[in-house]
């Protein structure tokens, strides 16, 4: 699984007179591994679990779909989980026009078999046909709450038999006490890998009116109401978790 070239995230490092709401820019597009790799518990686990269910999930005759690529790592994953399946294709989504470029320049990078077509496209308008496997790692969050639900339903229209949807997403506690205590543990982490205090509080503040998150409880049901037989969490590290959705 390859990290790419990064150089260090300090977008946050100086103190701001106004925090902007965050943006997926090029100053974000520059630093995205290092920053992603910083802030997010178990996102390389998660890449290579996203191998592995690819490998196991993804049919022959089918496409996948990797909605929200950023720089394309779960792309690769999944990719390399499909090698070897005859009549697979690949579609990869972003609406940043900044990491669309960037994700095509890595890609490049790679030898395969398995043609991906790298869309700058809102996931909102994407058309999902005859897919057996569908990645959102971490991008639902960014989509308002109450434009989930269509979107989910979109996949599952679009998802084959026994094919699944694989969402990874940062979520809230719907018990309070417990909720402090992951976010705690959370920032832990960001400060165990050199952020400061500064640059969690910058980046909460820039992050807040983005990225509204949801509890495990709604995804499942969600998952659920749009028609997916089979919900299960198969990762999870403090308040960030991996979800399986089977369609039957
Ligand atoms: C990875 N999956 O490395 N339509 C398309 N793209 C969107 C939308 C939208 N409506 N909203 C946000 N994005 C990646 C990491 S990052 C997660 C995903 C993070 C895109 C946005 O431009 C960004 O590239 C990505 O979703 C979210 O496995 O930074 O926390």
């Amino acid at each position: 699984m390859s990290k790419f070239d990064s150089k260090p995230d300090a977008i946050f490092a100086e103190p701001l007179t106004q925090v902007s709401d965050f943006a997926f820019d090029q100053h974000v597009v520059e630093v995205f591994p290092d920053m992603i790799n910083r802030s997010v518990p178990g996102y390389q686990s998660i890449l290579q679990g996203i191998h592995q269910l690819t490998r196991r999930f993804a049919q022959a005759d089918s496409t996948l779909y990797d909605l929200g690529c950023s720089l394309g790592a779960a792309t690769l994953a999944m990719r390399q989980g499909a090698q070897g399946l005859t009549g697979v294709s690949m579609v990869a989504v972003d609406n940043s026009a900044a990491m669309v470029e960037r994700c095509r320049l890595h890609l490049e990078g790679y030898r395969s078999d398995i043609p991906v077509v790298v869309k700058c496209e809102d996931i909102r308008h994407t058309q999902i046909v005859d897919a057996s496997v569908v990645t959102m790692n971490f991008t639902l969050q960014f989509v308002p709450p109450e434009q989930r639900q269509a979107i989910l339903q979109t996949i599952y229209d679009g998802l084959k038999p026994g094919g699944v949807l694989l969402l990874s997403e940062k979520f809230k506690s719907e018990n309070t006490g417990m909720d402090e205590v992951l976010v705690d543990l959370h920032h832990e982490f960001k400060r165990a890998n050199g952020y400061s205090e500064l640059e969690i509080s910058q980046k909460r503040a820039a992050i807040e009116n983005v990225m509204r998150i949801d509890s495990l409880e709604t995804h499942k049901q969600r998952l659920e109401e749009v028609g997916f037989s089979a919900v299960q969490v198969w990762f999870q590290c403090y308040n960030f978790a991996a979800l399986i959705a089977v369609k039957s």
